[in-house]
């Protein structure tokens, strides 16, 4: 399976033969599925005649093969590993193929897969071709008819499209015939077969059509679909007056399945969810979790139009679908939530997780120019990054001319298959802007930084603002030209705290502006600026890149007490707690006395005491930046140093203001019965951060209320809340009994038990390791199941920072013993687990060689593409 090969975006050519339509049979068996298919082709008119055929197909064995009907003789066509290759076939035919697959053997969960004893599909990007032979690319848009055929242990049987016949065979047998008319490309196929039971609802779209809407789930948890359904609702609603897009099939259906790869999968008419993206109930899912099922429920719909209708021409282009649809659930989850929270929960895990993507060695851009398994390019890159840049086309273009670039992009292009190009393109047209710079976003990787200096002349009333910009090298890339790129701004008059009007060259620009940086070095003279101002500067995260300025504490504290933008105060909060961040670090590395800064202290009681606002957002301005964040700012990782400094931190806020924290407590908790809506998600994230404050110096109310908090039973927000801080404390007293309550109390729900794997395994204990290892053969712990491997080894390596990177390694080998096991069973999965060993140049050298030592250890095993392409990216 070594040195796999490179596939270029210059090498693009069309295919040799379309796909006009694909009649498929799969007569299902666990062992033998027979999968028959006629495929409808045709030369590709930019092709020349008389080339072979060439289908894509893996780990298929072929058991019958015929031309228009004519079987062919066994030098007609050649078979291998990867392919099905028709010598001569004539301009326009069709093709009969039969092979067998075998589902249960299916550990990878690409294709034809069993979980629970349920038969589902998932075929993006590769896995068609491991259910038939196949062109398996995106440029092929076919119609399918699809026929499957269970028997007593399949009662329901699904596919793409409208159910359009169905009837009995012999020996028990049954069958459903579905048609999607839709054009579609193979990797939107599915097919889902077993013992499930629907939620039915219905939607009218605003031209009157009628949709029905189905959930599919295991029968016990039926009583978990009413938030995804209603979310389901919302989202069609929304995509309807935001994009003027409607559903386009009489039914829409979503299947909940506990084995899946990723969160959800967008297939026509047949969305397939790993079910911790649909399932919810108070009692057992969190706010966060809510929230992530709505957003996750409306990216997938939301596809149906960027991606489905139209399609993205070769998978270099993912992020035309990807960014774009992100971008499109985001801006539906801040209209349906509080804008401003979800503007920094997504800033802040994306720079935390994507800019360290972008320092590491597999950085890529948005558009990649060459992938050895494209499987591992479904990246915070393609997916946030690719976000990022689709907000800044919309805010350079404005609202109105986005909305014409998107009718425009939708109208030109449904049916096809098309690149990035094609939709910038809309958006130049609509709004007649010359967006030729801004195309270095797509192709640049790496994050750009910014570094500003401001000057105010008091005698001309002039604020003089240098902006420079540059991107390092990265390992794809080492030469980066500037790039367009939008700065939100304001001036904060520091004597009356308000925006000051903004004129730039002579132009009156209002009091929260957008200025365009596209040279190196560019700079920005504001006239009648009346008084001494602090800029604030990158409002709402206006571009993706890091942004320094020689901000004092004071202007922080001002910032973070004044800024118009919501953001921007937050960001001025987060900075300031960063400055005292980096001294604790300091004095601990120099082994001498840390000091709490009273700036810190003061603006956090400024918060917890100034006028009641937004909860939700006061919430996330007293939480300081989290240890990731913290050590994505450090020139090299010392993670001791970040944990004892943020720990000391949260305990001396927690000790000056343990009487706020127990009021902010008290004041916000509540008991009407659950509901996810921001008012109450606002009150319970307070009130749970003050309860983290206080059980950080395990203040004696705090753990009471703790206790009585986890006793009370009344959301899964609240007791998982009050089960991790009694876990994370140091006495066993108050989590050994927590722990194996809750344990016993939810054996029955996978789920849940994620959870309980995900929290213990975080505990900053130094017993952890054991305790991993001891989980790991826990009856409801399985290498097989994705989630599992996510919240016990993936929350391990990912979140327990400091005794991931223990110093004796353990940690270390313990992930790459995970990857060795699972890079047989399921390599995309163990691909991503690998990623906290790629970031080994950013610690110091023992911790380097030992995680080097480790990747050098996968690398000695026989590995799958997916894990090959990422350990030599980290050893090249
Ligand atoms: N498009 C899918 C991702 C599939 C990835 C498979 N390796 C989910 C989504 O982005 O909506
Ligand atoms: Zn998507």
């Amino acid at each position: 399976m070594s040195d796999p090969q490179a596939t270029y975006l210059s090498d693009y050519r069309p295919p040799a033969y379309r796909v006009t339509h694909a009649d498929l049979t799969f007569d299902l068996d666990p062992a033998t599925t027979r999968v028959k298919a006629r495929l409808h082709l045709a030369r590709h008119p930019e092709r020349e005649p008389g080339e072979p055929l060439v289908l894509d197909g893996e780990g298929l064995s072929l058991k019958a093969i015929s031309l228009d009907g004519e079987p062919l003789e066994a030098d007609e066509y050649a078979v291998d590993d990867k392919h099905l290759t028709v010598h001569r076939v004539p301009e326009a035919f069709h093709l009969d193929t039969e092979v067998e697959i075998a589902p249960e053997a299916n550990t990878a969960l690409e294709g034809l897969y069993l979980s629970n004893g349920m038969y589902c599909t998932q075929c993006e990007a590769e896995g068609f071709r491991r259910i038939t032979f196949y062109p398996d690319r995106p440029d092929v848009m076919a119609t399918f008819s699809t026929t499957v055929i269970g028997g007593t242990g399949e009662p329901v049987l699904l596919s793409n499209g409208n159910p359009v016949e169905r009837g009995e065979l012999p020996g028990g047998r049954h069958f459903v015939t579905w048609e999607d008319p839709h054009p579609k490309p193979s990797y939107l196929f599915a097919l889902v077969a077993g013992d499930l039971k629907k939620v039915e609802d219905a939607f009218t779209t605003a031209s009157g059509r009628e949709v029905t809407l189905q959930i599919w789930v295991e029968e016990e948890n039926l009583d978990k679909t009413d938030h995804a359904m209603a979310s389901l609702k919302r989202a069609m609603r929304w995509d309807e007056q935001a994009y003027g897009r409607e559903y386009d099939l009489d039914l829409f259906m979503i299947v909940a399945v506990n084995d899946f790869n990723m969160g959800a999968m967008e297939n026509k008419g047949l969305n397939i969810f790993n079910s911790a993206a649909v399932l919810t109930h108070p009692h057992t899912a969190t706010d966060a979790a809510f929230q992530r099922v709505e957003s996750i429920v409306a990216h997938e719909y939301f596809h149906n139009w960027s991606g489905n209708r139209v399609t993205c021409r070769d998978w270099f282009q993912l992020s035309l679908k990807e960014g774009f649809t992100v971008f499109r659930d985001q801006c539906f989850s801040a209209d349906t939530n509080s804008p401003a929270v979800k503007r920094i929960e997504d800033v802040a895990f994306f720079r935390t997780a994507q800019f360290a993507e972008d320092a590491g060695p597999t950085a890529h851009p948005v558009r990649p120019d060459h992938y050895i398994e494209i499987g591992n390019f479904y990246t915070l890159t393609i997916y946030e990054k690719g976000a990022e840049v689709v907000r800044m086309l919309a805010n350079l273009v404005g609202e109105a001319a986005f909305r014409r670039g998107s009718d425009r992009y939708f109208e030109r292009f449904d049916g096809q298959a098309v690149t990035i190009e094609d939709f910038v393109d809309c958006m130049a047209e609509a709004s007649g802007l010359d967006l030729s710079q801004f195309m270095h976003w797509y192709s640049l990787s790496g994050t750009p930084e910014i570094d500003a200096f401001g000057e105010y002349d008091y005698a001309k009333a002039e604020y003089r603002l240098i902006l420079r910009q540059r991107t390092p090298a990265t390992p794809d890339q080492l030469d980066k030209q500037p790039l367009h790129i939008p700065v939100r701004l304001g001036l904060v008059g520091t004597k009356s705290g308000r925006d000051l009007p903004l004129t730039l060259d002579g132009e009156t620009l209002g009091s929260d502006a957008v200025i365009h940086l596209r040279e190196a070095e560019q700079e920005f003279l504001f006239t009648d600026v009346s008084e001494a101002p602090v800029p604030s500067l990158l409002r709402g995260f206006s571009a993706p890149v890091k942004l320094r300025f020689p901000y004092g504490r004071e202007d922080l504290a001002f910032l973070l007490a004044n800024d118009s933008d919501g953001f921007n105060r937050w960001d001025a909060g987060q900075r300031l707690a960063m400055l005292a961040l980096d001294d604790l670090i300091a004095a601990h590395r120099n082994g001498v006395e840390k000091v709490m800064d009273p700036r810190v202290t003061e603006a956090f009681r400024g918060l917890l005491e100034g006028e009641p606002e937004d909860r939700a957002v006061l919430a996330e301005m007293i939480t300081l930046p989290s240890e990731a964040y913290i050590a994505e700012q450090q020139p090299l990782v010392d993670v001791d140093a970040i944990h004892a400094a943020r720990e000391f931190m949260r305990r001396g806020l927690a000790t000056a203001l343990r009487d706020d924290f127990l009021r902010v407590y008290r004041e916000n908790q509540d008991d009407s019965p659950y509901a996810p809506t921001p008012e109450q998600i606002a009150r319970r994230s307070l009130k749970n951060v003050a309860l983290a404050y206080l059980m950080a110096i395990e203040d004696e109310d705090g753990v009471q209320l703790a206790r009585e908090q986890f006793e009370a039973d009344h959301n899964m927000t609240d007791v998982r809340h009050a089960l991790t801080l009694l876990t994370h404390s140091s006495r066993d007293e108050l989590s050994e009994p927590a722990l194996k309550a809750f344990g016993e109390k939810w054996a029955h729900d996978p789920l849940v038990m994620d959870q309980w794997f995900a929290i213990q395994v975080s505990r900053p204990q130094p017993d952890v390791l054991e305790r991993v290892k001891f989980l790991m053969q826990h009856p409801a712990f399985s290498l097989k199941n994705p989630n599992k491997v996510r919240a016990l080894i993936g929350t391990f390596a990912g979140q327990n920072r400091v005794n991931f990177h223990r110093i004796d390694g353990a940690g270390y080998r313990l992930l790459a013993d995970t990857v060795i096991e699972l890079n047989r069973l399921n390599p995309e999965i163990a691909a991503r687990l690998i990623t906290p060993l790629t970031r080994w140049a950013r610690f110091d050298e023992e911790r380097q060689e030992l995680m080097k030592g480790e990747l050098e250890r996968i690398r000695a095993e026989e590995l799958s593409p997916n894990v090959y392409e990422v350990v030599e990216k980290a050893l090249a």
